[in-house]
């Protein structure tokens, strides 16, 4: 077992290079806070990283005026492929202010109604091939098929291009080389000095070079139509110019951020809804309460058409994501660097651009939530509740100027499939899951299947029918 020394000024360090960090290692920080408490340092072959999740130094964290973004390890890795794209930019590198000037419109509220219809049309592929399974009685894949809906909404609404997902068994081959991309990353952290790595970082390079050789095809497919315009997240890039200087963004750049849109826009959100809907098929209760909502928009309506004001209504349903991702935020840390040398919580100190990792999903199970903290109850979330809690308890997004420009499209997305969902299908646990989350970067549950049948007009008037929630608990 790793044993604990303590830093001068009295912080837990751990050791872990006996084990390694595995292929769980944000599961590891989490069981070594379980032990040593919301802020420790994690030592792996002489490289020490330093881990927070406490209320009180994370809102310290969050004051921009004393902290701001870090390119963490883990980052530094994935610049390796995405470089100065929003997410892995620097600070001060001139791209991050000017991409972020130009595409913020594109994330503004009111740009979510022009995505809205590509959206649903989107979330009818997954409907449609969940229908094929509901006859069948074939169990369905969550993560899997959150993951090909995902992909395609961002594909689509963003580059205008058509990964398919749901015409093909396996993943789309850009998605096979993204994915061993961020695996890559992820397992470089762990290397041992000395070790040979040549045939895995030969092996990244051709897959790097891939991504990079499918997004040119579809600029320069893009730029070669003529078609330049704001209908999508591209043709913003090619066209909007810097209100500033009046530049646009150069080719490089265009590519990075497009990567970036894919990698940041698909896994992060396929699960979250992935964890949601893990928890409604274990909780019939709260089942029951999101159903109520989508029964009262839309009851024995075949085929819902939501519109885009109706999924702003869906507040239940909303609450049940939120509430999944307090327990399982699916970008599970971000890193935050000191301005200038100072003292964390008045007794750490800080040298300036020292870094420091924040553990959202020890955060999210800190005593601000009571003393229940495991317990999945979407009520954490209703207006009253959020506003007698900190700001700063609740992280999924991250947060300040580098908080998560994807937040309200992912937030769309997700609350109206869940709705369309919940009410279409009866979910019917049949493997009797137990939740193992998987890790690469992001968190999804592993091995997650779920057999659906369909609901129907006396089942809705009939809420204990089997799959149905029960009005009461069995004595
Ligand atoms: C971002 C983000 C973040 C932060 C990081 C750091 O700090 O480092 C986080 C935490 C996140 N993000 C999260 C999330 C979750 C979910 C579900 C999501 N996310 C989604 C999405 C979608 C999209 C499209 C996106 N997302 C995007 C993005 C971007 C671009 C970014 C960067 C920004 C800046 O500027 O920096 C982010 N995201 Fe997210």
């Amino acid at each position: 077992p790793p044993n604990a020394q303590t830093t001068p000024t009295g912080l837990p360090v751990v050791d872990i290079s006996a084990t390694g960090p595995g292929r769980a290692p944000l599961q590891q920080v989490m069981g070594l806070m379980r032990e040593h408490g919301p802020l420790l340092v994690r030592r792996l072959h002489g490289r020490d990283v330093t881990f927070v999740a406490d209320l009180d130094l994370v809102t310290e964290l969050a004051d921009e005026t004393r902290f701001t973004k870090a390119i963490g390890p883990a980052l530094e890795n994935v610049r390796e492929f995405a470089a100065d794209g929003l997410f892995t930019a620097y600070n001060d590198e001139p791209n991050w202010a000017k991409a972020h000037d130009i595409l913020m419109p594109a994330f503004a509220m009111g740009s979510m109604r022009t995505y809205h219809p590509v959206m649903l049309r989107v979330a009818r592929r997954l409907i449609d091939s969940w229908d094929r399974a509901a006859r069948t009685g074939q169990p369905v894949d969550i993560a899997d098929d959150m993951t090909r809906m995902t992909l395609d909404t961002i594909g689509l609404t963003g580059f205008g291009y058509d990964f398919g997902s749901f015409e093909r068994d396996e993943p789309h081959p850009f998605v096979e080389s993204m994915v061993r991309c961020l695996e890559w990353a992820m397992t470089r952290l762990a290397r041992t000095p000395g070790g040979d790595h040549t045939a895995a970082d030969e092996a990244f390079r051709a897959d790097a070079d891939y991504l990079a050789q499918v997004v040119d095809d579809v600029i320069s497919a893009r730029s070669a139509s003529g078609r330049g315009g704001f209908e999508d997240l591209l043709g913003l890039m090619l066209t909007a110019t810097h209100p500033g200087d009046g530049t646009t963004l150069d080719t490089t750049n265009i590519r990075n951020q497009v990567i970036t849109f894919l990698i940041a826009g698909h896994e992060t959100t396929s699960g979250a809804m992935s964890f949601a809907m893990y928890y409604l098929a274990k909780h019939p209760a709260v089942l029951d309460l999101v159903r109520r909502e989508v029964d009262a928009l839309w009851g024995d309506t075949a085929d819902p058409e939501p519109t885009f004001d109706e999924v702003g209504r869906l507040t239940c349903t909303r609450q049940v994501l939120n509430e999944a991702l307090r327990l399982w935020p699916t970008a599970a840390a971000f890193s935050r660097q000191a301005r200038e040398d100072t003292l964390l919580g008045g007794r750490v100190p800080l040298r300036a651009g020292q870094v420091l990792t924040v553990v959202a999903p020890m955060l999210h199970r800190q005593p601000v939530w009571g003393d229940n903290p495991e317990l999945f109850d979407p009520s954490r979330f209703t207006p009253q509740a959020e506003a007698a809690r900190s700001p700063h308890a609740f992280k999924p997004f991250g947060t300040g100027e580098r908080a998560c420009i994807g937040r309200q499209f992912a937030l769309h997305e997700a609350t109206m499939l869940l709705a369309l969902l919940v009410h279409r299908y009866r979910l019917h646990d049949h493997a009797d899951y137990r939740l193992t989350v998987k890790e690469t970067l992001t968190l999804k549950p592993d091995g997650f299947t779920l057999k659906l049948t369909a609901r129907t007009a006396a089942d809705r008037d009939h809420p204990s029918l089997p799959g149905a929630a029960p009005r009461t608990e069995p004595a």
